[in-house]
């Protein structure tokens, strides 16, 4: 009897504590430092580095709305920051703690033309002068103050030139066969030689594209990216080779959610009009349901065909999640990660060959990269649009990714942004 109340009591402390350490494994209602712990969320973005690698000093900027509002994340609120003090240090900076290199313009916005949740808190920054040569971070300037803007006016930031087409000449396109230039940003993932998927130019030395594509060959040496092409097999196009192949951590083979991941290049590329980057949206972004968006590659014209020689591209509408879910479509699959995009009746979609690569939407006159080619049943089928990963959620991911490389090997190549 002894024995069994000794071997229960035992039992009930394993059980105990070893809940106690899940617990504290999720972190609930803390800042999760990557695999080492859990901090306070008092201390994320306090100007000290609190976990092992300095995690919580990271992601702690981000631009938002419709006109690229910049913001700060202080004391847990993320603040809207005002144009008073603002200078080209301050600009630059803030550009590289969201993994840029360079940053292209600040232009001072009257409040009032601003998203309203923008409006709320807002956050003055000056530099000490003293510091201006250092690599500073926006975030750990001393001299916050939480007045209104006193010019009334808020920084928006552009830290690269991105989703034009400038050699599109759009008076020549016909069908859905591509064009030079339609797509600058489209390219090409060879394994070994061969097209396996597609991908979209954020920057000159990143590549946003699917984790199913790479997860299985995360190895950098068995990928060439092609850009400028329209035409396979490849020809005098620029090739380019992988240095780093990241792709999102919560990504499960034939699960369907976080099919994310980036390619940081080996050397950054040139644009030049046939190759040129698109946007990211900014935090808080909507696409209207409904919205015309293009997507494009060289995928299967058919489910379980062969991929295209040529690029092809296709309008098609976004589709609301409510309706994606809709028990004939998609119920129970579709996450917020997610958005979908297509025709209920069907004919027009994405196919094997494509993931990776861009859904795109024009929105006044810039292109912005709105989903990332992941999956759907078949292809083209009724009640059963294609599939796309949502940028706007993924971009803290994304952000936190190229901040994290930009930090750590700092880009010195004045062409390189
Ligand atoms: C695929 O297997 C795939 N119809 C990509 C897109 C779609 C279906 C399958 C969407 O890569």
């Amino acid at each position: 009897m002894e024995i069994l109340i000794g071997a229960c009591v035992l039992i009930t402390l394993i059980i105990v504590f070893g809940i106690g350490l899940g617990v504290g494994m999720s972190c609930a209602g803390k800042f999760r430092c990557g695999s080492s712990g859990c901090i306070s969320m008092l201390l994320q973005c306090d100007g000290h580095s609190d976990c092992e690698h300095g995690e919580d000093e990271l992601s702690c900027v981000r631009l938002s709305g419709k006109s690229s509002v910049l913001q700060v994340l202080t004391n847990g609120v993320w603040r809207t920051v005002c144009a008073d003090n603002w200078d080209s240090d301050l600009s630059l900076s803030a550009c590289k703690q969201l993994g840029y290199s360079r940053f292209i313009e600040a232009k001072a916005l009257p409040l009032s033309s601003i998203e309203q949740d923008l409006q709320s808190n807002l956050v003055s920054i000056s530099l000490n002068h003293t510091s201006s040569q250092q690599a500073i971070k926006i975030h750990n300037v001393t001299n916050f103050s939480k007045s209104q803007c006193s010019l009334g006016k808020v920084t928006t930031l552009k830290c690269i030139a991105c989703g034009s087409r400038p050699r599109f000449n759009a008076r020549i396109v016909g069908g859905n066969l591509s064009v030079e230039g339609q797509f600058p940003w489209q390219v090409s993932l060879h394994l070994q030689n061969v097209h396996m998927c597609g991908g979209s130019i954020i920057s000159s030395r990143w590549i946003l594209t699917a984790a199913h594509c790479v997860y299985e060959y995360a190895y950098p040496v068995l990928w060439t990216v092609y850009v400028g092409l329209i035409e396979q097999p490849v020809s005098t196009v620029q090739s380019l080779a992988v240095e780093k192949i990241i792709f999102h951590r919560r990504y499960r083979p034939k699960g369907l959610d976080h099919d994310i991941a980036l390619m940081k290049l080996l050397q950054p590329l040139i644009f030049n009009g046939f190759v040129e980057p698109i946007c990211l949206p900014n935090f808080g972004e909507e696409f209207a349901d409904g919205k015309m968006c293009w997507i494009s590659g060289w995928g299967a014209i058919f489910d379980g065909g062969e991929g295209s020689d040529s690029m092809l591209s296709a309008r098609v509408p976004l589709i609301s999640n409510k309706a994606c879910s809709h028990p004939e479509v998609y119920q129970g699959y579709i996450s917020p990660g997610m958005i979908c995009a297509g025709y209920l009746e069907g004919g027009t979609d994405s196919c094997q060959g494509d993931s990776g690569g861009p859904l795109a939407c024009e929105d006044s006159s810039v292109w912005k990269l709105v989903g990332a080619t992941s999956w759907g049943q078949g292809c083209a089928e009724k009640n059963k649009p294609g599939v796309y990963t949502r940028i706007t959620q993924s971009l803290t991911w994304i952000r936190l990714q190229m901040e994290r490389e930009e930090m750590q090997h700092p880009s010195t190549i004045s062409s390189d942004y």
